[in-house]
């Protein structure tokens, strides 16, 4: 037996960049999924979630072949899209109990997801198969995602979950899967990272996500380039005759560019507060041009800048679920005050905001700790 962890993230900044082969710059919560995990001989697979108590799966490995999964409850198929990718690459698994806890808010665009099958991907390895690298450990997660939970989302989230060090940034090409850790410490500038989950649920997510990631794929085929990443300028995107995905397409190469640039300006070790605009930015980006916002998001965004934010802007896929903040540490209840009262002008749900720094990424919980950090 034993217990891994592994962490939602929120995204600095590069939006709907990973399914065009772009950058992204995420950081990890400290916020997770914890799986305690049991081998068992007899080819049973048991499920139980503290989340969803009610919808326990009880299986075998024998059945988990792709077809015939509509009778699992939504939640499990993340954790058994784990177990049948580990078997598709030739891993034997003689039987498991999973037991699994999260702290990261469902449907905040936090990433539970990732921080779910993240979680239970390092347990299978650690037990079954120890020379599984994390390049794929990224395709056994993502394969989980997208196949068996039926999301067609790039690699962010489970890059995130995966390869975040505390006290970093992960700046990542999710085309080449180069990567780089740049040190976040927002302390030391009298700044902190405030995250605003608004409460709004995404409820268009899967539907709207891929249709835009169907029109960045025919933006590039009408560009004649593989991905949106191999069209870097914008005087590309403006030959597009389509205006819906000219619009998509300045988003996707303004993002990509926006990431480089505050990738190398964190690099040099500048104050934080010199990117708050791009971050804003990227926010008037995903709402004019890429569509995903939504208005408890703009309504943060907004009341966050007008209370004295450096910028803001949502994280994650969007029509609903978070934002963050770059908030002066003086400041952060007056810019968390503010955005309660916009919500509440507006008789929106109210919002809950909490202030991060970048956590571990996925690890075994050692025997002897309390917490997983
Ligand atoms: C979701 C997806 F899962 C990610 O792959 C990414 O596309 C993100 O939305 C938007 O940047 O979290």
């Amino acid at each position: 037996m034993g217990r891994w962890w592994a962490p939602g993230r929120v995204n600095l900044i590069g939006e709907h960049t990973d399914y065009n082969d772009g950058y992204v710059l995420p950081l990890a919560l400290p916020l997770g999924t914890t799986c305690t995990a049991r081998v068992r001989p007899d080819g049973v697979v048991r499920l139980r979630s503290r989340q969803a108590p009610r919808d326990a799966v009880d299986t075998t490995t024998a059945a988990l072949d792709s077809s015939g999964w509509s009778g699992f409850p939504v939640w499990s198929r993340y954790p058994l899209g784990v177990i049948r990718e580990f078997q598709r690459r030739g891993h034997e698994l003689p039987g498991i109990d999973l037991d699994l806890d999260s702290t990261v808010p469902i449907g905040a665009g936090l990433s539970s997801s990732a921080a779910l099958t993240c979680s239970v991907s390092i347990a299978l390895r650690d037990l079954f198969a120890p020379t599984v690298s994390a390049t794929d450990l990224i395709d056994i997660t993502r394969t989980a995602e997208n196949v068996y939970a039926g999301v067609p989302t790039g690699a962010l989230d489970q890059s995130a979950a995966l390869l975040c060090t505390a006290g970093h940034l992960l700046f990542l090409d999710t085309r080449t899967g180069a990567s780089e850790q740049i040190p976040f410490d927002l302390d030391h500038f009298a700044l902190t990272l405030l995250v605003v989950d608004t409460g709004s649920p995404h409820t268009l997510v899967d539907s709207e996500y891929a249709a835009r990631s169907a029109e960045c794929a025919a933006a590039a085929a009408a560009l004649g380039v593989p991905t949106l990443r191999d069209a870097p300028t914008l005087p590309t995107a403006a030959r597009l005759p389509d205006p819906l995905l000219r619009r998509r397409a300045r988003h996707v190469i303004t993002e990509n560019a926006r990431v480089r640039q505050i990738a190398e300006q964190l690099r040099t070790g500048a104050d934080p507060r010199t990117i708050a605009p791009l971050l804003t930015a990227g926010h008037t980006s995903l709402r004019d041009d890429f569509e995903v916002s939504a208005p408890p998001l703009d309504t943060a965004v907004t009341a966050a800048l007008t209370a004295g934010a450096h910028g803001a802007r949502l994280t994650g896929a969007g029509f609903g679920g978070s934002i963050i903040a770059l908030v002066d540490r003086d400041r952060v209840a007056e810019v968390s005050a503010a955005i309660r009262e916009a919500f509440s002008a507006k008789a929106f749900t109210p919002p809950r905001t909490f202030v991060v720094t970048p956590a571990a990424g996925a690890h075994r919980v050692r025997a002897s700790t309390t917490s997983p950090h």
